[in-house]
């Protein structure tokens, strides 16, 4: 097994104590458990906290716009399908802002993995209320506690039929980098819910809350009645694990474009492109 000192050891902008430093082990734990060398992957991210942790991991890295991780992600794996993917986002990122990519990134079922770092607040914004936190809550701008009710980004994920749904905790070391390997494993799209506590701005769901309500599941999780009963529940019990998976073709092999290997190693005729956009004109 590689060891996890090849994807480096870099000072984190992260405040002592925060649940992404556990997250990052836990993902440089899950690249040597798969033997990856660092130009096997890439990791890709919008903005916040969590997308940090891309300057953190010596490997092929992009960093992107706010919301937008999902979109170049895909397109990473379309034109190199041998390069396993890794998207690392803030629940913010990827329930609030990129909501929409995340449904369409569920429907495509491109062999990729994504990981939110739930802590159920904006974490680089100071403490916002984000889609996951729990109404009553009481923020900064939300003086009178939230309204709204918390997105179910679990539920949400299985009554699509995403192809592998799991949820985990970053104070569970072990089972955070074996969530992540099962999901870089599974052939298809992949939601990895990390619960990671905010421990600046989310004084309510800290490691300690998480640590008394998170218990493994133990329904079939190919099973989608029981997955999706275990996919509802949330509050006082948190069901860790994986929730849902079903296997079927993930896109790129479906795609006649990607038969062939890899897109990027093919010559662009640029004739070819220049008479294809003209025919818009
Ligand atoms: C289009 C756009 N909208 C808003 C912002 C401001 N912004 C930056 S990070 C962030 C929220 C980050 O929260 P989250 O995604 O939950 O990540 P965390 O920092 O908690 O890890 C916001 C609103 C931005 N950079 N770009
Ligand atoms: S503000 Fe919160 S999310 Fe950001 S580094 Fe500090 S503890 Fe982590």
């Amino acid at each position: 097994m590689i060891d996890s000192k090849i994807y480096g050891e870099h000072v984190t902008a992260w405040c002592p104590g925060c649940g992404n430093h556990d997250v990052l082990l836990a993902l440089k734990d899950a690249l040597a458990r798969q033997d990856l060398e660092p130009h096997r992957f890439a990791v890709v991210s919008g903005i916040g906290q969590a997308a940090k942790i891309v300057h953190y991991v010596r490997g092929n890295g992009f960093n992107g716009l706010h919301g937008r991780a999902l979109p170049p992600a895909q397109a990473l794996k379309l034109v190199n399908p041998e390069l396993k993917v890794v998207v690392e986002s803030g629940d913010g990122c990827s329930y609030g802002e990129g909501g929409n990519h995340l449904l369409a990134a569920i429907r495509r079922n491109l062999d990729i993995t994504l990981i939110v770092h739930n802590n159920q607040i904006y974490g680089l914004t100071k403490g916002q209320a984000s889609p996951t936190t729990m109404t009553g809550h009481v923020t900064k701008n939300n003086p009178l506690g939230v309204f709204d009710q918390p997105f179910n980004p679990v539920a949400v994920a299985v009554a699509m039929r995403a192809s592998f749904v799991a949820r985990s905790f970053s104070g569970f070391k072990e089972h955070a980098a074996a969530t992540i390997v099962a999901a870089m494993q599974h052939k298809g799209f992949s939601l990895v819910d990390m619960h990671s506590p905010c421990i600046s701005f989310n004084k309510v769901n800290t490691f300690a809350w998480y640590k008394s309500r998170c218990k493994e599941v133990s329904h079939d999780p190919a099973n989608w009645d029981e997955a999706m009963k275990t996919a509802m529940v949330f509050g006082e019990e948190i069901p860790i694990g994986v929730i849902y998976r079903e296997q079927r073709p993930s896109k790129e092999t479906l795609l006649p474009q990607c038969r062939d290997g890899a897109m990027y190693r093919r010559p662009v005729d640029m004739d070819k492109v220049a008479a294809h956009m003209l025919s818009y004109a």
